[in-house]
């Protein structure tokens, strides 16, 4: 079975962690986020899509969710003793070595996506990792300017890593999506595919990036194929991180049913939302897309397959 994963961070990673014990015979591509991309120390960052390849090629810190495990930070201490920042984000020595390597090769003229591939070579997630696309894309936070009157954008990791979505989000902007073409093998891979999960990631700057790239939404919607979902809220609250407070940006209520209806009956075919949220499975279903309330806590490895294994198996009843 070939299924197309469009992930996030965190939440992204840890589902395609179950996904791969539930199916472990399938073949995986994974769509990933780049609008967390940041340029720091003259070095290109992927958040997104190392998160994807430490957790699932065994280097990620566990309890944390990001970055290396054993990790030092050494060279930004040193940084910081030359005055140099941002100290607001943690980047450790063995993490820099993936961004040396990355930015050494885009500066030698490969395209993201072959650099992808060739950090993958060392830790083998055993999945296909796309970069949604080769071109730049910097998602944008629209806040209140601290500073004056009025409003200013600053870059998502500065808006979550810095201020911990602490202040109102009025708008979200993924900047350049736009002009941004799919990265090689993101419209064939979705072509190709036999079902599309869209994992408990952030709705709004995680797979909402991915589909603002010209040509994704339209390539899932034209598959033809089980289009399912899981539900990043839960209890309407997120799991984690802020998608109430981005959520909130885009005028989306942040509930199960809202996501679901933020998506829409004509992107997604299936919706697993929490057993709290059972309650909410008629409304989901009015609005057209099939729905079942199942355990939604990613809390171990058991769980997690548990879930794509639903998953998995409203995409066959959809399938019908
Ligand atoms: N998240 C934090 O909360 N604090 C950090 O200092 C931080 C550093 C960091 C470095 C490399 C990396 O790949 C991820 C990092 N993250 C950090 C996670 C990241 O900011 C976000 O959680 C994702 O971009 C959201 O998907």
């Amino acid at each position: 079975m070939r299924i197309v994963v469009l992930a996030g961070g965190i939440g992204g990673a840890r589902f395609l962690r179950g996904l791969m014990s539930a199916a472990p015979d399938a073949d995986i591509t994974v769509i990933g986020n780049t609008g967390d991309d940041i340029h720091l120390f003259g070095l290109k960052v992927c958040p997104d899509l190392d998160t994807v390849m430490y957790t699932l090629g065994g280097g990620i810190h566990e309890e944390q969710g990001w970055g290396r495990a054993d990790e030092t930070f050494t060279v930004k201490e040193e940084l910081a003793a030359y005055g140099v920042g941002p100290e607001w984000f943690g980047l450790g020595d063995r993490d820099f070595a993936t961004h040396i390597v990355r930015t050494q090769m885009l500066g030698a003229g490969y395209p993201l996506s072959a650099v992808t591939e060739a950090l993958c070579a060392r830790w083998q997630p055993g999945v296909r990792l796309l970069p949604m696309t080769d071109d730049r894309v910097e998602t944008h936070v629209l806040i209140d300017d601290p500073e004056g009157e009025g409003r200013k954008a600053i870059h998502f990791q500065e808006y979550w890593v810095r201020l911990r979505a602490s202040v109102p989000a009025h708008a979200v902007v993924p900047v350049g999506a736009d002009q941004a073409k799919p990265a090689p093998g993101v419209l064939e891979a979705i072509a190709d595919a036999d079902v599309v999960l869209f994992p408990p990631s952030n709705p709004v700057v995680s797979v909402g990036t991915i589909l603002a790239v010209p040509g994704v939404r339209e390539a899932i919607a034209d598959a033809g194929v089980p289009v399912v979902g899981l539900s990043p809220i839960v209890g309407d609250a997120p799991v984690r991180g802020m998608a109430d407070k981005v959520l909130a940006a885009v005028g989306v209520e942040s509930t199960a049913a809202a996501v679901a209806k933020h998506y829409g009956s004509g992107l997604l075919d299936g919706w697993l939302v929490d057993t709290v949220d059972a309650g909410v499975v008629e409304e989901v279903e009015a609005a057209g897309i099939r729905c079942r309330a199942i355990p939604l806590m990613m809390t171990d490895l058991k769980a997690t397959a548990a879930m794509a294994a639903e998953a998995l198996a409203l995409a066959e009843e959809v399938r019908g």
